[in-house]
């Protein structure tokens, strides 16, 4: 036997699986490479080298789970469930490190076995299952739920393509298929045992049961399973790991034996092909809304998933449902999963025998409904008859839920027929159509949108009439975004100057950001601001250079407008302004003009014709400018391709300017605008969405506003607008829009742009040609005060020491008080 001294002089177990040192951390990896992977260190590439560290990363998140699981599990925890179509996580394995506060270690065994750290992290293929905004919006909640302890599971959809690869083939944009899973996906764990059969289609019984009571049958022509993939998020210095559980879809039997009995064996796997092909791929459409049969089957298939999960784990500990919305506060993110509403009804009534009327109550006190948009268009409504053949039953209980709303309508509003036929969960006028937005404002006790003057336009427009009826249900929670991505992961140098200044508490508190003001007349601080943000440039810069071939100059300002393609957004009024930069370069007044590269980046849905003109005129602009040799060292054109999250690490720190230029009125609230702002870029910016309150935050000098506001939109419309009078009205707009038609942007076709121009002539709906004179005006300031490098660099830091509100943190806090009553819990 050891003596006691022996066994204490003994170096401490270390564990492989769980240790956080960097010897430990350089034996998983190798570990994992063998173990795990079956592959062996000399032939081992770059990408084997990335999943072994996955593995390491991986293995330390899951022991954090198992804990985070059992507390919840053990205090029954009240539990938010967020419900979306999209998200948008992109990369996971950096994040994860600096939120388990491993990355020095992590970073440092990689260097040990010999490898580059950087071209293995770039590695990673990131999972885009999302458009844009609102599927990112998604990711940046659930990093904050897990950063604030609050328990909490997203649910969606596990695309096998996201959105797609955007490639620019002559100016043009090509669409490739997003294959991020063809490497492997580290990150997931497959849960077959999570699976259940979906039904689809058929046609409804009813009848009397043994008690005599109503029932009803469904019986489906179809069934589809859908299958659970795990994705664990973490919080920052949090000890809580939370899910993403995605559902995949299959058949609910390979093989359809019958017909594989009789020989006919493509016959036979014929159904498991079209089951899976359910969740092959997102639909690449921001808006406006498209009726797609498929796109509706893949909203069921995960909601009712997600319901039946929640079901099953509410069963663990309770006998019946009656206080099922004691234990979730389900959250709609848009109106997606909006048929959540009826589907639990169905569950509740039908499988679970509880009567309409307790049903509807819990029904009732569990979902909430998040808007993001105020476009007529994007508003999901599903062709009766598509979705009779679809989802049958659930027609005959949104049907019900009508009836019974539309009588309390008609009690509470008599003689306005006009009310209860705007109100109606179905669209009469014409061809009928169901309304998801009524279903999911009717079904929630709580209905927010994403900006305060969203919010306010929303009860004002879009659903005034719900508002007529239950103003109580309406608040507003302004988006917010995840700084731990979009600062701590994007922008290191910054962080590190920050924190030498102010402290690490602010990544968990951005609102102490505000210490920074004192630093903003400091030179040598000044002097440091500057230098990281040059340094990012040149960064950013070699990027453009490798993907487009255009070299730019770091001096000059990055002047740049990401986001998805849209009219609304209006990077055309962004590219007339560089025509009217070349026009002025060509007559020789450069006087007060700093060197500029206006940098664009974004997607446009494959069908959107407009949207893809853009990408051409951008193109074909850059192509032009940069022919002339007058324009050399003064500006430059860049289409940035395929722009997605990882590229978005790079683009925020290295801008100086945030192009937001929506026309008033039109975009919810924009979440970018707040990324760009977080890394001191100043915001020229329209009062639309959320850069209202950005303004309202870091200070209208430190903000560069023009346009319209939504009121005087809406004004200009009643009055009757006519773009010919501001068009003849502006010598640079005529200058400009005529330069287009000439053909000197595309080799003499005068044919291609004119359906932008003639778009602006005739009825310019997003009113480019109003703003266009004060937007001019306004790239004049910002041209000036670049110019006044110590005054930019002075605004820059009160952006980002102002910027405190718009982390994802607060806005989670907000939901959490305001709309879910769900408190965080102590893990352990
Ligand atoms: C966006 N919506 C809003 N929709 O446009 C933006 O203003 C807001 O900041 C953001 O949501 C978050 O609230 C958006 O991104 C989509 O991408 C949908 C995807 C599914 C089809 C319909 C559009």
């Amino acid at each position: 036997m050891k003596s006691a001294a022996a066994s204490k002089r003994k170096p401490k177990a270390t564990c492989i699986r769980t240790g956080g040192g960097v010897e430990e951390m350089k034996q998983a990896i190798l570990d994992n490479l063998v173990c795990v992977q079956g592959r062996f260190a000399p032939v081992a590439t770059p990408n084997d080298y990335y999943l072994a560290v996955a593995y390491t990363v991986r293995d330390r998140i899951l022991a954090q789970w198992a804990k985070t699981a059992h507390t919840y599990y053990a205090k029954a925890s009240r539990t938010v469930c967020y419900l979306s179509a999209e998200f948008l996580l992109g990369p996971h394995l950096e994040n994860h490190m600096i939120n388990l506060g491993l990355y020095e270690e992590v970073r440092q065994a990689v260097e040990a076995l010999g490898l580059d750290f950087r071209t293995l992290i770039d590695q990673e293929e990131e999972p885009g299952l999302g458009n844009g905004g609102l599927g990112r919006l998604a990711a940046c909640y659930l990093d904050s739920l897990a950063t604030l302890n609050i328990p909490a599971i997203g649910y969606g959809i596990r695309y096998e393509f996201g959105i797609f690869t955007q490639e620019i083939r002559d100016g043009w944009q090509q669409e490739v298929p997003d294959q991020w899973l063809r490497m492997g996906n580290p990150w997931e764990v497959a849960r077959p045992e999570i699976a259940y059969d979906i039904p689809f289609g058929g046609h409804t019984e009813s009848g009397l049961d043994d008690a005599g009571r109503y029932r009803v049958r469904w019986v489906p022509e179809r069934r589809i399973r859908g299958v659970a993939y795990d994705t664990m998020i973490t919080g920052f210095a949090s000890p809580s790991v939370i899910l993403l559980r995605l559902f995949r879809a299959e058949a609910t039997t390979s093989f359809d034996l019958r017909l594989f009995n009789v020989g006919d064996y493509y016959g036979a796997v014929h159904d498991k092909i079209d089951s899976e092909n359910l969740t092959k791929v997102l639909y690449p459409n921001d808006e406006p809304f498209a009726g797609r049969q498929l796109r509706l089957m893949q909203q069921f298939l995960f909601v009712s998933c997600a319901l039946q999960d929640m079901i099953r784990i509410y069963g663990q500990r309770e006998e019946n449902l009656s206080r099922f919305h004691e234990k979730y506060a389900i959250q709609l993110n848009d109106t997606h999963p909006a048929i959540g509403v009826a589907e639990l009804m169905r569950l509740l009534v039908d499988v679970h025998g509880i009567g309409w009327d307790k049903a509807w109550e819990i029904t009732r006190k569990t979902f909430c409904y998040t808007n993001h948009t105020l476009l007529s268009e994007a508003l999901e409504k599903w062709p009766v008859p598509l979705f009779h053949a679809v989802l049958p039953r659930h027609l005959e209980i949104i049907y019900e839920i009508n009836r019974r709303f539309l009588d309390d309508v008609r009690r509470g509003h008599p003689g306005d027929e006009d009310l209860a036929r705007r109100l109606s969960l179905i669209d009469e006028g014409g061809e009928r159509y169901v309304r998801m937005a009524n279903l999911a404002a009717v079904g929630s006790r709580r209905i927010n949108g994403v900006a305060r003057l969203h919010t306010d336009l929303l009860r004002e427009q879009v659903l005034n009439d719900f508002n007529r009826i239950s103003p109580e249900k309406f608040l507003n929670v302004t988006n917010g975004v995840t700084p731990r991505r979009f600062l701590v992961l994007s922008n290191p140098a910054l962080v590190a100057l920050i924190s030498e200044c102010i402290g690490p508490a602010w990544i968990r508190d951005l609102s102490r950001l505000s210490e920074l003001e004192s630093f903003s007349q400091d030179a040598s601080f000044l002097d440091r601001w500057r230098a990281i943000n040059r340094r990012n440039k040149e960064l950013l810069a070699t990027i453009i250079r490798t993907r487009t071939g255009i070299a730019t100059d770091p001096d000059s300002l990055f002047d740049v407008q990401v986001k998805r393609i849209h009219e609304y957004k209006r990077q055309h009024l962004n590219i007339l302004h560089v025509i009217a930069l070349y026009n002025r370069i060509r007559r020789g007044e450069t006087g007060d003009l700093p060197p500029r590269t206006v940098l664009f980046g974004g997607k446009a849905a494959p069908g959107y014709f407009m949207a893809k003109l853009i990408i051409k005129l951008i193109h074909a602009v850059a192509e032009t400018i940069h022919a002339d040799p007058k324009t050399a060292g003064l500006l430059r054109v860049v289409f940035l391709p395929n722009f997605n999250v990882k590229t978005a690490h790079r683009v925020y720190p290295a801008a100086d300017l945030s192009e937001q230029l929506s026309t008033a009125g039109k975009e919810a609230s924009g979440t970018g605008n707040m990324k760009f702002s977080m890394n001191g870029a100043l915001t020229i910016g329209t009062l639309d969405g959320a850069n209202v309150e950005i303004r309202e935050e870091v200070g209208a000098e430190n903000f560069f506003l023009f346009g319209l506001t939504a009121a005087e939109v809406e004004q200009k419309w009643r009055e009757g607008w006519c773009p010919g009078d501001a068009i003849a009205a502006d010598e640079g707009l005529r200058e400009a829009i005529e330069l287009l038609e000439s053909g000197v942007f595309s080799r003499g076709d005068r044919g291609l742009f004119l359906p932008l121009t003639r778009t602006l002539r005739e009825r310019d709906d997003y009113m480019l040609c109003a703003d266009y004179p004060s937007y001019i005006e306004a790239q004049d300031r910002v041209g000036r005060t670049y110019l006044r490098q110590k005054e930019w660099l002075r605004m820059s830091v009160l952006n980002v020491a102002r910027v405190g509100k718009f982390s994802s943190d607060r806005a989670i806090r907000e939901y959490c008080e305001k709309i879910w009553q769900v408190n965080p819990v102590e893990i352990g």
